[in-house]
């Protein structure tokens, strides 16, 4: 299940695939981060470059590309493929970290000492459930139905449920489905749901009301949740149905405090390059921001206290960065 960086009228979508797959090697064999992000951003300025690209030169002149991804594509346009990924293809290993990093829970660590301990296979994983924790055996459980993508249609109809049910206990709450879908995208990988209720203030979460309302919340969309992987005091990781005739999908739910529920659904919407951008954009206007608060900072590099903010566009707004509606951050 990979996405290209944009659905459709990418000219140079040939390049973003290799770039992609690259860019998986890296975070699940290599688990070099760095060489991850390379080739992740090179595929988003790629995907979003307006012209088919002709020769490594030109791609070089792109904001991202430098001179080895400018190589790559050479090789790419001069040979119809690439000795790299030809020889990652062959690596035996390579390709069983790969699948094994497939299941929900399984990263790049714990897919090596699987293999280490002789785990070359789906089938061999079902037969070893002992060496797997419980979020793990839920991705195995649901293996192939967390490989389909969501249609939006579905989304759509789980946000109505998902709405509807959480307003039924109190019209107060706000839902918004953050990631890929709020991004207008026509499939999502899984669902990213933001909660949050006017008397939701920072500090609730000492005195345990945040853990009850979050129980509350699940409890009320029991005709949905069909498995708990993990429930914390503001946090739902879990698996959800529409009917008996769909797919089970992913779905996070995070209750969060009023102050912070802007910055939140910024985040959550992305897409991560978008969120990289943002950041270092703010970085450079002496703010710091993250999916909790944006702070400005100070003479002495300290942050200072959170802004108060109220809207998603004020964010942009204090770091004097043009607003982008989620449909345009699908960097
Ligand atoms: N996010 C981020 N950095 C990460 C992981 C996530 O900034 N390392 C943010 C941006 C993502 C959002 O969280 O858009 C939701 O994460 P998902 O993994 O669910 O990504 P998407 O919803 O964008 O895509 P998908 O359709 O695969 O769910
Ligand atoms: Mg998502
Ligand atoms: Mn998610």
């Amino acid at each position: 299940k990979r996405k290209n960086p944009s659905d459709n009228n990418n000219l140079n979508a040939d390049f973003c695939e290799f770039l992609m797959e690259l860019s998986d090697y890296e975070k699940n064999v290599s688990r070099n981060i760095h060489k991850f992000n390379a080739y992740k951003k090179a595929a988003s300025v790629l995907a979003s470059h307006s012209k088919r690209i002709q020769s490594g030169e030109e791609a070089k002149k792109l904001n991202g590309i430098g001179e080895k991804i400018s190589k790559k594509i050479d090789e790419f346009l001069n040979t119809g493929k690439l000795k790299k990924l030809d020889d990652i293809h062959n690596d035996e290993n390579a390709q069983i970290i790969s699948l094994l990093t497939r299941v929900s829970g399984i990263g790049p660590v714990k897919a090596a000492d699987l293999l280490n301990m002789g785990i070359k296979s789906i089938e061999d994983l079902r037969n070893n459930k002992n060496k797997l924790n419980h979020h793990q055996i839920i991705g195995l459980k649901y293996f192939e139905d967390f490989e389909k993508m969501i249609p939006r249609s579905e989304v759509r109809e789980l946000e109505n449920v998902i709405t509807k049910e959480i307003k039924n206990l109190d019209p107060q709450f706000t839902i918004t489905i953050c990631g890929s879908y709020r991004r207008g995208r026509s499939e999502s990988g899984d669902i990213d749901a933001q909660v949050t209720h006017p008397t939701l203030k920072l500090g609730d979460n000492k005195n345990k009301c945040h853990e009850k309302l979050l129980k509350n919340i699940i409890m009320a969309l029991k005709g949905c949740i069909t498995d708990v992987i993990s429930m914390g005091e503001t946090k739902f990781m879990g698996v959800c149905r529409l009917s008996n005739n769909h797919p089970f999908r992913r779905l996070d739910i995070r209750l969060i405090p009023k102050e912070q529920y802007y910055c939140a659904v910024l985040y959550f919407t992305g897409s991560d390059v978008f969120n990289k951008n943002m950041r270092s954009h703010a970085l450079e206007k002496s703010f710091t921001l993250n999916e909790y608060s944006l702070r400005p900072i100070g003479v002495t590099g300290i942050p200072g206290e959170p802004v108060q903010i109220e809207s998603e566009e004020e964010i942009f707004d204090y770091i004097d960065y043009p607003y982008q509606k989620p449909e345009e951050r699908n960097m």
